[in-house]
């Protein structure tokens, strides 16, 4: 991402509802804001440990007009833990916001950089989705590296890793909510003017698939074992 021209930003990971919830287009009832989902601070209530790093790419356009280019690593927290759910995770997400930025822009971008990760015969695939700061938003999925993509092994069985499908989901995307840069607008972002796309991504979930972890958990359990096989 530095060599397509991100710079690495860094934020909060105590933020406020404002940050993490309203400026992204979530709307006063939205389930994520629910106690269900999100660690608030007891005696603060409009304090929280933010759900995902988006938050600090308000705080990236607050301080800095368009264009934009943004990388954001960093620790997340949701209430759920199970094999594949840490109440502590890792996201990294990007921000491009200038004038003239399309869809396809996000394709290309993505597609650099998931073959920088899974390999440079990848493809991707995206599918509608939603998300309450893109519109339009999609999911995306990379076509299978064990299977080729083909969703059959070599000896003829099912590809375990995709479930012979082909295709396994890595990341989320869209182009901004207009009302997304509403909020930033008396920063430079005029709604009218300049536009762009967002992805993130599960640092831990991608890892899994890359080196075949069975469970989430194996990451924090901090036993040299696990980290040394991955010199
Ligand atoms: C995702 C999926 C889609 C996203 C949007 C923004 C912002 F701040 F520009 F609105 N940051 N990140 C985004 C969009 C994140 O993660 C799955």
């Amino acid at each position: 991402m530095i060599g397509l021209g991100y710079r690495v930003v860094e934020g909060p990971e105590i933020e406020h509802d404002y940050y993490n919830f309203t400026a992204l287009n979530h709307p006063p009832g939205h389930p994520a804001r629910m106690l269900q989902d999100t660690f608030y601070v007891q005696s603060h209530p409009d304090v929280l440990l933010r759900t995902h790093t988006s938050p600090v790419q308000i705080r990236a356009m607050e301080a800095q007009p368009p264009p934009i280019f943004v990388i954001v690593p960093g620790k997340v927290y949701r209430r759920d833990s199970d094999a594949t759910h840490s109440p502590m995770f890792h996201q990294i997400e990007g921000l491009a916001i200038a004038e003239g930025i399309t869809l396809a822009d996000l394709q290309g971008t993505l597609l650099a950089l998931c073959r920088a990760i899974f390999g440079e015969e990848r493809e991707l695939r995206l599918r509608p989705h939603f998300f309450p700061f893109t519109e339009p938003s999609v999911e995306v999925d990379v076509s299978c590296f064990q299977c080729g993509g083909t969703g059959a092994l070599a000896g003829g069985g099912r590809c375990n890793l995709c479930k012979g499908q082909g295709w396994i989901e890595i990341l989320g995307a869209g182009m901004v909510d207009p009302n997304v840069l509403g909020f930033v607008e008396h920063h430079g972002y005029d709604p009218e003017r300049v536009q762009g796309f967002a992805f993130g991504l599960g640092v831990e979930r991608i890892a899994m698939l890359r080196h075949g972890v069975p469970d989430l958990r194996r990451f924090f359990d901090n036993d040299v074992r696990m980290l040394e096989q991955f010199h």
